[in-house]
């Protein structure tokens, strides 16, 4: 890195500076190479709020056709090898053939995702449910998923619970968490050698008095009580306004028991919109601690995932949009100049830390980006690459149910 005595505090765009040398910036260019972020089958098809599902022209109606989407965005980026699926949405009879189909397409099924929210029988929970033959239903659901992951070579079960309640006195809170605890532990047991499960809280919604899984201290405590295969799995919507994400991430980190992310971006609640479009800041502070400590002697496994549901947006486009986003604001973390950041700590200069955070942040990084992409002999513009292949409109015809004929796409 050059020595150079600080600039006056206009900033300093870390790559035109050329405050990097050949060798910095080669290694920032392998890091973007190397990280991979999964996709999830759900955002390919028509997905939406409780109010209205938007039909999308093509949007993917099955398993196949949610691989093969997940698949292009691969082709296009080059980072996205892994999509995640959901059950019973995407429950297929043959998962040989799924998994065979799959790498026919050059991607493979990542983390499984049981559905214990849309059963008539969780009216009042799954696994925390008063009454035990409920808890067997939603028990033997998740060791089914287990089941699937292990015919699809996945090592991730990512377990979200929509238990909780609506009104003050419903139920007992204490004896609600000690039904979690009994029946994580029996799922817990019955995970392959290997096999993680990720425990994602989220504050509220669907249940507005209280959620049994609410926040990451819940989920950091049932990991530690089940075992070393059990992780906290953030879901970057899924706290309180104003809560400071980058501090959780950081203490979890810290404590070696974060297992991944759903990302997603949220103005309000849990509103699954495409990362980073509203606080990109605030992803980029995310990515920062992340950065920090995977140059920690054993950095432990994250996997990224993307979980939005993309309602008036174009499906395909709104996923590699996401996929930019995440790969922008890791690049930028990789350019925070440490050395600068640690003096500046060490000194109390406050503003001075938060300069060298900024410079990264407002270094534009998508030159850098386009070479990654370049040097993996990818079109540098995904967007424009996906725009100009007319998939979307080939999608949109060849899947009837989905009111084919013109894709309604924006400059298609
Ligand atoms: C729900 O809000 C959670 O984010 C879930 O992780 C996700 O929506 C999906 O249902 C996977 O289980
Ligand atoms: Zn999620
Ligand atoms: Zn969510
Ligand atoms: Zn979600």
């Amino acid at each position: 890195m050059k020595q150079e005595q600080d600039q006056p505090n206009v900033g300093r765009d870390r790559l035109a500076s050329e405050e990097l040398d050949a060798a910095e910036r080669r290694s920032v260019l392998e890091a973007i190479k190397r990280f991979t972020i999964e996709t999830p089958s759900w955002g390919y098809g028509d997905s939406g709020t409780r109010f209205k599902v938007f039909h999308w022209p093509g949007a993917a109606r099955n398993l196949r056709e949610k691989l093969a989407d997940a698949a292009l965005v691969h082709r296009l980026t080059g980072v996205c090898p892994r999509v995640a699926i959901h059950i019973p949405w995407d429950k297929e009879d043959d998962w040989e053939a799924v998994k065979a189909y799959a790498a026919g397409l050059g991607v493979r099924i990542g983390a499984v995702n049981p559905n214990l929210f849309q059963d008539e029988e969780y009216r009042f929970g799954s696994l925390c449910h008063p009454d035990p033959a409920v808890r067997r239903r939603a028990v033997q659901h998740v060791l089914e998923c287990i089941q699937i992951a292990r015919a699809v070579d996945s090592d991730t079960i990512s377990l979200w619970l929509a238990d909780g309640t609506n009104y003050p006195g419903q139920d007992d809170l204490r004896a609600r968490k000690h039904r979690l605890e009994e029946t994580l532990a029996e799922i817990y047991a019955a995970l392959a050698p290997g096999m993680r499960l990720l425990i994602e809280y989220k504050f509220f919604e669907p249940a507005f008095y209280h959620t049994d899984l609410a926040d990451w201290g819940m989920a950091y405590t049932l990991a530690r009580k089940l075992g070393p295969q059990a992780r906290v799995l953030v879901d970057t919507g899924h706290h309180p306004q104003g809560t400071n994400l980058a501090h959780i991430v950081a203490f979890l980190l810290d404590e070696e028991i974060l297992g991944g992310f759903h990302f997603n971006d949220r103005r309000y609640a849990d509103d699954d919109l495409i990362v980073g479009s509203q606080h990109p800041f605030e992803l980029f502070l995310v990515f920062n601690e992340l950065v920090a400590a995977a140059s920690q002697p054993q950095a432990p496994r994250i996997d990224y995932m993307i979980d939005q549901s993309h309602n008036i947006e174009p499906k395909i486009e709104a996923m590699i949009q996401s996929v930019l986003h995440i790969q922008s604001a890791y690049a930028r973390a990789l350019l925070v100049d440490r050395r600068r950041l640690a003096e500046a700590q060490a000194a109390g200069d406050v503003l001075g830390a938060y300069r060298v955070l900024r410079d990264a942040f407002e270094t534009d990084v998508r030159p850098l980006l386009a070479q990654a992409r370049e040097e993996m002999g990818l079109d540098p513009d995904p967007i424009a690459a996906f725009r100009r292949s007319g998939y979307a409109d080939e999608v949109a015809r060849a899947r009837p149910a989905s009111k084919g004929g013109a894709s309604g796409y924006p400059g298609a």
